[in-house]
């Protein structure tokens, strides 16, 4: 299997954690996803993904899967030890609502193209976009924070093990804090958060600092 990836990229970390707690390897292929010129918006790689965004894993089959949580569920039919998706139904269901929260409401208002958009608007400053990248982190993590407080049973979100909510959790939360923001006003997530990081797939998986 081969990943296209970008060390900075949050989207990757998750599949990278998600690789680390299976023990699989993978060949990688990084992937320059910053400009207006980069790597993933041209041609080359658009034949490979067409929507130009990492991550995207090529199957020994020779398959294209795009998304990140479908590359997840992916690995996890693949290689189901240990599973990264509870065993009840409602626990499931939580698991892929906060990891949808995290990737569809709160990253993909985020990322590079959404800033290089904005940065082409006139008047709109790099404080604006700050600022614009501030306020949905905020909101998102309240709404998570909200939807996870009473319905947790153990240390992650959902039950004893770390699933795809915490494997999504885990870089938007190490970015939140990057951008200033302190997670202790969200104490369910804080505590995950810090549940964590103890653990090496995690801890060694978050997103690398843009240099
Ligand atoms: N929903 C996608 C998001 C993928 C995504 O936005 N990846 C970012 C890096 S974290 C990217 O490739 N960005 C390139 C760009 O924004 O131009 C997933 O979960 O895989």
């Amino acid at each position: 299997m081969k990943l296209y990836a970008n060390e900075v990229s949050s989207a990757t970390s998750r599949v990278r954690i998600a690789l680390a707690l299976k023990g699989l390897n993978v060949e990688t292929q990084s992937v320059n996803i910053f400009g207006a010129d980069a790597e993933s918006r041209q041609p080359e790689y658009r034949k490979v993904n067409p929507q130009g965004l990492v991550p995207a894993l090529l199957t020994d089959e020779g398959t294209l899967i795009t998304q990140s949580l479908a590359i997840i569920e992916y690995l996890n039919d693949f290689h189901p030890e240990p599973p990264l998706l509870p065993a009840k139904l409602e626990a499931r269901a939580l698991s892929r609502s906060v990891a949808l929260a995290i990737a569809s409401e709160i990253h993909a208002l985020l990322p590079p193209r959404v800033a290089l958009r904005l940065s082409a608007i006139p008047g709109v400053e790099a404080n604006g976009i700050a600022d614009w990248n501030r306020h949905w982190i905020r909101e998102g993590l309240t709404a998570v924070e909200a939807t996870i407080a009473g319905r947790r049973t153990g240390p992650f979100v959902a039950g004893d093990q770390p699933s795809v909510a915490d494997i999504f959790l885990f870089p938007q939360a190490i970015n939140t804090e990057r951008a200033g923001i302190d997670l202790s006003q969200w104490p369910n997530i804080a505590e995950i958060v810090s549940n964590l990081r103890a653990i090496p797939a995690f801890a060694d998986n978050a997103p690398a600092v843009r240099k």
